[in-house]
């Protein structure tokens, strides 16, 4: 099966954060899930290189254009790239192949009568980039999401009647209930389409934006930022509008999966389906949203309100693998999440005293007494083949049926800390430690070694997604080469005699200081 996973493309007026670091995170998890599974993926990120923010924060820098979007964009791609992150495309909408899609979509839909043009005024957010409802705005008439008073602006523009698919949108919404994930933000959307849509500005004048895709039917015009950052989901499919026989987008559309924050929900729940059912598409199967981190002061952690958790200094502490496993545990379901430094630390110390923990006792403990030997599992009581049999059960189920979404990742981290729970405490409490000094007890201390070693393996199987290094460095310590797939979520898989190695250990102690 084909599944197409997207991250937005980021705007590159500001350094990366642990927001942009979460939601690239999370759609390599994602495929890496994907792919034990046996599905095929393909996993786009990148960079929003154009717009007002971005042409000011290039004017700011005294740079040459080019050198500037490639400096910024490449300050994302290195992020990625030290997480791990294995996209399969990165998209930079400057690119000649994106910029050429825009103009091939602008064109289609002009030429088929749903562009005109009219005067407009309206309150401008250049933070968001978008013009302004009075009720998208708070009490004291700021943008909430930029803090900023919007602009009043008075222009010519290009636009695209949104209101005639209203009801469309509407009824699709209404019979894929799941379309968004979860499902209070389709309720949200529905709030939003309950009154009439206005037409969506697609230009800029160049006068006062020159950072863009030219209007091909307007040379004095670029593309609106969100008219030309939405496509770049179809143009990294290499998408053109008379179709071609040789696109990865007749293999992997519409089996899309879009991931992003709460902030972009309208842009990608309201004008993208309708963009999308101009060109003759399908809607994306589905968008998976997600609530905020929140940095110092409770607020949405932002490059413009300066609040944000640098992903490099967390990743200096304590190793990007960790990071990876917390935001995904401790990102809300239901609404945001604040996240620190200090709550990283703690998240760092869970996993060293549950899987980590873990490991290290049972494979010194078999070190000194087995010879590094998984022992025979023939003594294994009903009790022991229970608790391989739930814990290999639990995870089989979730990679069997597990739907790709927040709850997932919350679910299957969730659980891989519940397994590493319940098997510290079966260690704790059977005391192999007292069984191995009594001859007579040999076949029980073998039984409770080999539950823990297989315990362990079931757990370093599932964790694969988030940590897939860790993953690979406890199967390689209980003799086991490869990458874990979905198939081995099976109990008593692991085989006597088999030679063990205790390694270093997998999350080293961190000092208490905060990071350098
Ligand atoms: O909106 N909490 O780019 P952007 C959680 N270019 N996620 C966060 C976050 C936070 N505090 N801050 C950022 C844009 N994110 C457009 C997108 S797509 C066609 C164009 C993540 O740089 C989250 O995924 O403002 C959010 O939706 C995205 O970054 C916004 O990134």
């Amino acid at each position: 099966m084909q599944k197409y996973i997207t991250t937005p493309i980021y705007y590159i007026n500001g350094a990366p954060h642990i927001g942009h670091a979460f939601t690239t995170i999370l759609g390599d998890v994602l495929k890496k899930f994907e792919q034990m599974r046996g599905n095929e993926v393909y996993f786009t990120t990148g960079t929003d290189e154009h717009g007002q923010k971005n042409q000011s924060s290039c004017q700011n820098s005294g740079l040459p254009l080019d050198e500037f979007l490639k400096m910024r964009s490449d300050n994302f791609r290195n992020l990625f790239d030290k997480m791990d992150i294995d996209y399969d495309y990165f998209v930079r909408t400057s690119s000649p192949e994106h910029k050429a899609v825009v103009t091939e979509a602008l064109n289609y839909i002009w030429n088929k009568g749903l562009i005109k043009k009219k005067s407009y005024e309206g309150l401008y957010c250049e933070g968001c980039e978008q013009f302004k409802k009075p009720s998208d705005l708070d009490e004291r008439g700021f943008c909430p999401d930029h803090q900023k008073a919007p602009q009043l602006l008075t222009e010519e523009n290009y636009f695209f009647p949104l209101e005639q698919h209203r009801q469309w949108l509407i009824d699709y919404i209404n019979t894929h209930p799941d379309w968004i994930k979860p499902r209070r933000f389709a309720k949200e959307v529905l709030g939003m389409l309950a009154e009439p849509l206005d037409d969506l500005c697609i230009s800029r004048p160049k006068s006062r934006v020159w950072l863009g895709v030219e209007l091909p039917f307007d040379k004095d015009y670029v593309t609106y930022i969100w008219f030309d950052a939405l496509m770049n989901y179809i143009s990294s499919l290499g998408w053109k509008p008379e179709g071609a026989a040789d696109i990865r987008f007749n293999e992997f559309w519409p089996h899309c999966h879009h991931l992003l924050a709460k902030d972009i929900l309208k842009t990608h729940a309201v004008y993208w389906p309708i963009m999308l059912k101009a060109l003759g598409i399908e809607p994306p199967e589905h968008l998976i949203v997600h609530g905020y981190w929140l940095g110092e002061g409770g607020i949405k952690m932002s490059k413009s309100l300066g609040n944000v958790v640098d992903p490099y200094e967390v990743m200096d502490l304590m190793g990007v693998e960790p990071l990876r496993f917390y935001l995904c545990n401790a990102m809300s379901l239901t609404g945001d999440s604040q996240i620190s430094i200090d709550l990283l630390k703690q998240g760092y110390k869970q996993l060293a005293n549950n899987i980590g923990n873990l490991q290290m006792r049972v494979l010194k403990m078999i070190a000194k007494n087995l010879d590094g030997k998984v022992p025979s599992p023939a003594a294994l009581s009903d009790k022991d083949k229970a608790l391989l049999e739930n814990l290999a059960d639990t995870f089989a189920r979730i990679y069997r049926y597990g739907e790709l979404s927040l709850e997932l990742v919350s679910e299957l981290s969730a659980e891989i800390l519940k397994a590493g729970d319940a098997v510290n405490a079966y260690f704790a409490a059977n005391e192999p430690w007292v069984l191995a000094k009594d001859e007579s007890q040999k076949e029980r201390y073998e039984a409770v070694i080999y539950t823990t070693l297989d315990a362990l393996r079931l757990i370093a199987a599932a964790v694969y997604p988030f940590m897939p290094q860790v993953s690979e460095k406890i199967l390689a310590s209980l003799g086991i080469a490869g990458k874990p797939s979905a198939a081995d979520f099976k109990p008593q898989q692991l085989k006597a005699g088999t030679q063990t190695t205790v390694g270093a250990p997998l999350f080293p102690y961190i000092a208490d200081k905060p990071a350098a």
